[in-house]
C-alpha cells in the first residue's frame, strides 16, 4: 500500500519517534505548525475517522491516550495543548492514515470551538 505513514510504520521512511507501543506510534510532523508538534498514528491502516469502525473502538482510544503521553513527553501536558484529527478534504485531511496532531508549547490560536 502506497501510505506515507504505512512506510514509517515499517521503518521504509525515517521519523523521529517521540512514543511507541505494539499498536501505536507518534512521531514529531516534519511541518511543525506549533513550537512542539507530533502526530500520534494506528499502526494499523485506517485512512480516516470516515473509514474507522466500531471494532476500532479500542485501538483509537489507545491512540487518544498516547496523544495524552506524548504531551507528558515533550513537556507540554502542564501547560496544555491541543489534539486534532483532521477529516476529510473540507477538514483539512492531507495524509489518509488516521493522525492525531498533538499541538503546543504556545498559546494556540485559530479556531477555539
Ligand atoms: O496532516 C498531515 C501531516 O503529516 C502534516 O502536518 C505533515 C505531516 N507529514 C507528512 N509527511 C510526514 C513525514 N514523512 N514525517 C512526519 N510528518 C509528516 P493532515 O492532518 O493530513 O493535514
Amino acid at each position: 500500500m502506497d501510505c506515507i505513514f504505512c512506510k514509517i510504520v515499517k521503518g521504509e521512511i525515517p521519523s523521529r519517534k517521540v512514543y511507541e507501543t505494539d499498536n501505536v506510534l507518534a512521531f514529531h510532523d516534519i511541518q511543525p505548525a506549533a513550537p512542539t508538534h507530533a502526530l500520534v498514528i494506528p499502526k494499523k491502516h485506517i485512512a480516516s475517522m470516515n473509514e474507522a469502525g466500531e471494532e476500532d473502538a479500542e485501538l483509537l482510544g489507545e491512540v487518544l491516550l498516547a496523544a495524552k503521553r506524548v504531551a507528558e513527553e515533550l513537556g507540554i501536558a502542564e501547560s496544555g495543548y491541543r489534539l486534532i484529527n483532521n477529516v476529510g478534504s473540507d477538514g483539512g485531511q492531507v495524509v489518509y492514515h488516521i493522525h492525531v496532531h498533538v499541538l503546543g508549547g504556545e498559546k494556540l490560536g485559530g479556531l477555539n470551538v
